[in-house]
């Protein structure tokens, strides 16, 4: 198991390997085919032709750029007391995860949280909390289109079971703006120093998503790198023009394991600051995740027992970033 460390890891892989681009403005069924493939393959893959607007994303990140440059003072007026919500510095979670990282956490369903949220963020806070609406909107649409062609392409009859579980008013969905700010050399200690390492460090650590899918928009900074073997990462390289997508468990228990909840991590850089917009389209609290029948076949038994979204996420939050939560779910 590896736990998040803000240290700068060395005896590693790292292999250039470009993810799937789905294209979705091709043919619907050929787009399927395409995802499905993408999904069983590497729990990832980047999406072209996406429809949402550009000038969403853009007043989005420019909202996101415009908080977190703000002095550390008023940054802090952002803190939530008792929640994950709100801002955050360095801490992940509650069980003493650490990266180099500053994030904003929304709850993505409930816009009058956002609207409270807002006021402590920006000094514009209608617009603010208008902004991030609109994107959250945005990109949950784009979720449900996906995970609607999904179903159709694995044969499931009511192609909206993943979809609708988004949809949904109670979702427990979340947003998540994460700033890396670049770690320059005097960053590093002595030892870093001296090494022809490139002083990059553990912004984000290692770990899978929780939910049934990461809608995630990067500036065109490098920093992800997805993990399909212990120890090996793949660089994911960035592009603002495109999203990147991929499989949270939830879906991997609803898929009843064709789909994988792949680890995945943000580097830092020693050179531009890289911000991450990720949307995580989640259950709500009381739905209970169970594979459809269609996917569990005598030679696929069903691999999971049945257990509700505030099961798993209670789970998420006992654990560290890096423990595996899926296997606790297991029939044995
Ligand atoms: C990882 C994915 C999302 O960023 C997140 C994270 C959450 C948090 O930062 O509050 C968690 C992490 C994430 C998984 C394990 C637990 C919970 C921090 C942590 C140590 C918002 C989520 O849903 O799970």
């Amino acid at each position: 198991m590896v736990l998040a460390s803000p240290n700068p890891i060395r005896s590693e892989k790292i292999l250039p390997i470009e993810l799937p681009i789905v294209d979705l403005s091709l043919e619907k069924p050929v787009v399927a085919k395409l995802i499905v493939k993408a999904c069983e393959e590497f729990g990832f893959f980047k999406v072209i032709n996406h429809g949402v607007p550009q000038d969403i994303i853009a007043s989005m990140e420019e909202a996101g750029f415009g908080f977190f440059s703000k002095p550390m003072a008023q940054k802090r007026e952002a803190i939530a007391a008792n929640n994950p919500f709100g801002y955050g510095c360095k801490n992940i979670g509650f069980n003493g995860d650490v990266g180099e990282v500053e994030y904003l956490l929304f709850n993505a369903s409930n816009p009058l949280s956002i609207s409270q949220m807002s006021k402590d963020i920006s000094n514009d806070p209608s617009k603010f909390s208008s902004t991030v609406r609109a994107y959250t909107e945005a990109v949950r649409e784009l979720a449900c289109e996906i995970l609607e062609l999904m179903a159709e392409e694995l044969g499931v009859p009511d192609t909206s079971v993943f979809s609708k579980l988004i949809r949904n008013l109670d979702s427990d969905s979340v947003l998540r703006l994460n700033h890396y700010p670049p770690i320059t050399i005097r960053d590093c200690k002595d030892r870093d120093r001296s090494s022809s390492y490139n002083h990059s460090k553990v912004g984000f650590g290692e770990h899978s998503d929780p939910q049934i899918l990461t809608i995630l928009r990067s500036n065109d900074v490098p920093g992800l790198q997805i993990s399909l073997q212990d120890g090996v990462w793949i660089p994911v390289t960035p592009d603002p023009f495109t999203f990147c997508v991929n499989v949270g468990d939830v879906l991997e228990v609803m898929t009843n394991g064709r789909f994988s909840s792949v680890r995945h991590r943000a580097m830092t850089n020693s050179s531009k600051p890289r911000m991450s917009m990720a949307y995580f389209g989640a259950p709500p609290l009381h739905a209970c995740i169970v594979a459809p029948p269609d996917v569990v076949t005598p030679q696929r038994p069903s691999l999971y027992r049945p257990f509700t979204w505030a099961e798993y996420k209670k789970a998420t939050y006992s654990l560290r970033l890096g423990e595996t939560r899926i296997g606790l779910f297991r029939k044995c």
